[in-house]
């Protein structure tokens, strides 16, 4: 294993702990923000990292197309090429194409898409997915090559594509092959099918891989159908290797996973919303155009540690996304990161200090009860 993952403590099923990797350590439970194309959109890297964030997400999907691959390796990296030097972890590209390009043709040997920049075909094979992503990228982490079916899907096919995942994945991990200072997820689909989950968690333990992810979710399914799954498929994953629920999610969501044994996370959701005037807080989701912020003097949080939380007024947020302006959205997409940092470091004290379940239950109090 390239990556020590060192548990120091659980709460029940909830865990907190260290993934060791050669750019860095990352404190789980993690955030990842997401850098779709080299950048987390409205914010300099130093602001990323300000926010308290170990570890990027990067798309192999977006990338391939824009700068591409080859070029991206001829300007040292990925690393280099945005000035972020902590871990990056990079999506493997099928679930980018299958929601944004539509997918032109899906065989046994790979997935060929047009772009949704300019119409042009590409070709994705598991194995040109971890040359871009581990030899040309340059990520710490890659991801297996899979197929995410969209819900609700009829058993047939979801064991149809979760099979596919398990044959992509094996190719993955043979071309990948083993590295000193790079690491290699397997991600178990299945939909919201029990056994179809368990076999696909079975297989991928044969072929072994650095972490797993679960996959499939946040789908359209919602939160209630995402926690019933989430109620087994942590649990058919090796104990102790990290666990990545992919493309999650709201707070409450990443409270209630990591309730169930799930150590890592990544969503566009803080940096998408912070551009449309949505604020995320201890209180809920506050919508900024609201008329109700107009004259509100207070900071958005004066407890967290981000000049976007702590010194602007809700009024001049207010104003900056009424007016449209580009700080409003610099301002609340910082500010959306700091509070996912801040929620994730808040369940990494609670389990460390064994009250996971007053944690939880506080924030739904307080966080929950306000979201409606
Ligand atoms: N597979 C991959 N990336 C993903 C997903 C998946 O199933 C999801 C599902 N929420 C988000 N991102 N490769």
């Amino acid at each position: 294993m390239p990556f020590p993952f060192d548990i120091a403590a659980t709460d029940g099923r909830a865990r907190t702990g260290v993934l060791k990797t050669a750019r860095g350590e990352i404190r789980t439970p993690a955030f990842m923000p997401v850098g779709t194309a080299a950048t987390v959109k409205a914010l300099t890297v130093d602001q990323v990292a300000q926010t308290g964030a170990d570890i990027l997400l990067g798309n192999t999907y977006h990338l391939m197309l824009r700068p591409g691959p080859e070029r991206m390796e001829r300007l040292g990296g990925l690393h280099k090429f945005m000035r972020w030097d902590r871990p990056i972890l990079t999506d493997s590209g099928g679930f980018q194409v299958m929601s944004l390009s539509g997918i032109s043709k899906l065989t046994e040997e790979a997935v060929t898409f047009s772009s949704h920049i300019d119409g042009s075909k590409h070709v994705l094979t598991p194995e040109r997915s971890i040359e871009i992503q581990a030899d040309r990228l340059g990520a710490d982490i890659s991801m297996q090559l899979d197929q995410c079916v969209s819900w609700p899907a009829e058993r047939p096919a979801a064991q149809a594509a979760m099979e596919l995942s398990i044959r992509w994945g094996a190719r993955s991990k043979a071309a990948f092959g083993t590295r000193e200072t790079q690491a290699l997820f397997g991600i178990q689909q299945g939909s919201t099918f029990e056994d179809l989950r368990r076999q696909s968690s079975e297989q991928l333990l044969e072929i072994g891989f650095d972490g797993y992810a679960i996959g499939g979710l946040a789908v359209g399914e919602g939160h209630a159908a995402m926690c019933e799954v989430l109620d087994y498929a942590p649990e058919m994953l090796p104990v102790d290797r990290p666990r990545y629920l992919m493309g999650v999610g709201k707070p409450v969501d990443l409270v209630e996973a990591v309730a169930r044994g799930v150590d890592m996370f990544d969503c566009v959701l803080p940096t998408r919303a912070g551009r449309h005037g949505q604020a995320w807080t201890w209180d809920g989701p506050l919508n900024l155009k609201n008329a109700r912020f107009a004259e509100d003097q207070d900071p958005l949080d004066a407890t967290l540690n981000c000049p976007a939380s702590s010194t602007y007024s809700k009024a001049y947020l207010h104003h900056l996304i009424r007016a449209d302006e580009i700080l409003g959205k610099v301002l609340l997409t910082w500010h959306n990161l700091a509070f996912y940092q801040a929620l994730t470091a808040a369940m990494r004290e609670a389990i460390a200090a064994g009250r996971f379940e007053a944690f939880r239950s506080d924030f739904h109090a307080r966080h929950v009860s306000n979201s409606k």
